[in-house]
């Protein structure tokens, strides 16, 4: 049994030591990448049973990649070790501020020939909640399928369903396609979980107000919008309300933020808290995220988040 089940491209990422263009940069330090895996990653250290399915490469990117989530009690029962295709990894810039600059080695990775006939219907009927992110729809068409596959199988089964739209235009061939697509997935999903920025890309709204309503007229049960520092903005057919974000003091890196505020929601959702609550829960994981260089190193135990919450809600409206 399962709480949570995700699927996608987990990389090995090499994160600049000093600051400067990539090219430039001559220590790394290897970290862990992938939206989904960050997710898996959260709810784990949350104590949700979380399963990612996946492939990765039989090669020493795919066996740190295992350890990591194994150390990290991820369940990995569906990942195959693809002898034909590589792991992905990436590079990640040092920025003192702003977002860092990214470069990706995945073109033809192992994740990216996830296909149908690999879908195991028992793994993912076994979670109460299938989270999903953009990323899989962008990767390879293969990849897409199986995204659509199992959003339609676990639809089909009344199991809960979360989507962060998670934009990487880079990986798509246009943006009509990339917005096609993502919304196509966002429509069947339940919760779906923008930052405002891409929910203007992809409703052509700027007011959060109504990037919910053009999801929530098609059927989304509940919108949540990421506001960066200013914490987020939820909508439901009954009510909506913006919580503000938590005070941080240094901004070490941004990647990895969106994904702690899923870890947030999905989890304060599961735990059968108010939405409100559990987008507290999603603003607390997102600044803590912030606060660590790596995507996933800042997301935090039970214990640590409700005490952070607690003593930093004050001034949160
Ligand atoms: O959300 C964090 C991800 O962007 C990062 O870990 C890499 O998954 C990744 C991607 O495909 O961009």
């Amino acid at each position: 049994q399962l709480d949570v089940v995700t699927f996608g491209e987990a990389m090995t990422m090499f994160i600049a030591n000093q600051p400067g263009p990539l090219h430039e940069v001559s220590q790394f330090t290897r970290e862990l990448a992938g939206a989904e895996t960050n997710v898996a990653i959260g709810l784990a250290r949350l104590g949700l049973s979380a399963g990612w399915a996946s492939k990765l490469g039989n090669d020493v990117f795919g066996k740190f990649i295992m350890d990591r989530l194994k150390n990290e009690n991820v369940n990995i029962d569906h990942v195959w070790i693809d002898d034909k295709y590589p792991t992905g990894f990436q590079l990640k810039s040092k920025v003192l501020e702003g977002d860092p600059e990214v470069q990706y080695f995945r073109k033809g990775s192992a994740a990216s020939h996830l296909n149908v006939a690999d879908f195991n219907e028992a793994y993912f009927l076994a979670a109460k909640h299938l989270h999903m992110t953009g990323i899989p729809l962008a990767i390879s068409e293969e990849a897409r399928e199986f995204a659509y596959h199992a959003l339609a199988f676990m639809k089909k089964n009344g199991r809960t369903i979360s989507f962060d739209t998670n934009l990487r235009p880079s990986l798509w061939s246009s943006q009509e396609e990339m917005i096609k697509h993502i919304n196509q997935a966002a429509f069947q999903a339940d919760y779906v979980l923008p930052g405002v920025s891409e929910g203007e890309i992809l409703t052509g709204f700027k007011d959060p107000r109504d990037i919910a309503a053009f999801y929530l007229d098609q059927g989304v049960k509940l919108v949540v919008i990421k506001l960066g520092s200013a914490g987020a903005f939820y909508k439901t057919a009954s009510e909506e309300g913006t919580v503000q974000g938590f005070k941080v003091e240094k901004i070490i890196d941004t990647v990895g933020a969106g994904d702690g505020f899923a870890v947030g929601v999905i989890s304060g959702l599961l735990d059968r808290l108010t939405i409100k609550e559990a987008v507290i829960r999603g603003n607390a994981i997102g600044s803590l995220a912030v606060q660590a260089p790596g995507d996933n190193d800042g997301y935090p135990t039970k214990d640590k988040l409700l005490a952070y919450i607690e003593k930093n809600l004050q001034g949160v409206k």
